[in-house]
């Protein structure tokens, strides 16, 4: 009787697993041609992205959120900042939109995109800052120095309305060219230049880049894409890894890294002086926080942070 039992038992086991076979097998194969063509779409766009050639890479807006803007900037609204409710999410992704068809911050993939807005980041940060400020405070509280980024728009009391007679780019009476903007443009010729490429008359308006922050963040995406000298990298091309050095470069120990890229903006102002100098070290300090802050990890910043050893790309007097 048992082993009838078992038996039966055994028996109706194995319809129940023939039935589920069939099912399966069913379910698996519909279709079984569309599936393999799917799947052969799917490997040869992988090989595609890896080649480079036609991948989509993500958007800056599906790659930096607003609220990684607000953790970048937390303190730029604060009491005591000078560019209360001016700097804003919504701006700097309508002027990215602007410069990303031509790579801004949509170049190699997630962590390069990354690490691009991260380096941009850490000077329009550096240099719009209000750490000193806060520092000099006694209600200051004793946050990271790194978090006071976009405190300002312009500069403050300038003693001077950065005048240089110019032919190309002559002063408007009465307007003043001091440092306005996320990476402070100063200069009549500078204002004239940007001016042109953006298609904005800022020799006669140049108040426009410290009263419309769109236009400030597209100004400092103009720099950050563009080189200071013809044949020379953008700090762009150096972030994206496209800027191969030639042998002077080398020589003058310019090797890609974000140091390059203080060298570019920079130069002899913060470059080729050493390993103390601040507002150099500012500049990496900031970078590596973003990194962290965009979940990418300061662990992945690349060799070369800093220029201390570099030979400076323009020197103002040319023998040096
Ligand atoms: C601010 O600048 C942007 C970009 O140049 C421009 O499209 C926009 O019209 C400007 N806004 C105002 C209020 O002028
Ligand atoms: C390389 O540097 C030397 C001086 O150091 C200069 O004379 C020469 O023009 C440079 N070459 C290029 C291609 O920039
Ligand atoms: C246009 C562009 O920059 N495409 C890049 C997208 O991302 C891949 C890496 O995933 C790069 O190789 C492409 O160059």
């Amino acid at each position: 009787m048992e082993t009838k039992q078992i038996i039966g038992s055994v028996n109706r086991m194995l319809v129940v697993v023939g039935i589920c076979l069939v099912i399966s097998s069913w379910l698996c194969c519909i279709e079984p041609a569309a599936a393999a063509d799917e799947d052969q779409a799917m490997k040869s766009k992988k090989i595609a992205c890896i080649k480079g050639a036609e991948c989509k890479n993500k958007t800056i807006s599906e790659l930096f959120t607003v609220d990684q803007f607000e953790s970048l900037f937390s303190h730029r609204n604060a009491p005591m900042a000078h560019a209360q409710g001016f700097w804003d999410y919504h701006s700097f992704i309508t002027a990215a939109a602007h410069f990303e068809p031509k790579g801004f911050g949509a170049t190699g993939g997630d962590l390069v995109q990354k690490k691009e807005l991260a380096a941009f980041f850490a000077h329009v940060a550096t240099e719009t800052s209000c750490e000193s400020l806060m520092a000099q405070s006694s209600t200051a509280t004793t946050d990271s120095p790194t978090k006071w980024g976009l405190c300002y728009k312009e500069e403050l009391s300038p003693d001077s309305t950065y005048c240089e007679s110019s032919l190309v780019y002559p002063c408007a009476p009465g307007v003043s060219y001091h440092g306005r903007g996320a990476l402070p443009v100063y200069w009549n010729y500078n204002y004239g230049q940007l001016g042109q490429a953006l298609k904005v008359d800022l020799l006669h308006h140049a108040e426009d880049l410290s009263q419309n922050a769109t236009l400030a963040f597209q100004a400092a995406m103009w720099r950050w894409m563009n080189p200071i000298k013809v044949k020379q990298p953008s700090a762009h091309q150096v972030m994206v890894g496209k800027w191969v050095p030639t042998k002077n470069d080398t020589n003058s120990l310019r090797h890609p890294g974000f140091g390059m890229t203080i060298n570019i903006l920079k130069g002899e102002a913060e470059c080729g002086d050493g390993s103390d100098d601040k507002q150099m070290n500012k500049r990496i300090a900031h970078y590596l926080y973003f990194l962290d802050q965009l979940d990418v990890g300061r662990d992945n910043a690349g060799d070369n942070l800093d220029c201390s050893d570099q030979k400076v790309l323009n020197p103002s007097s040319a023998s040096t």
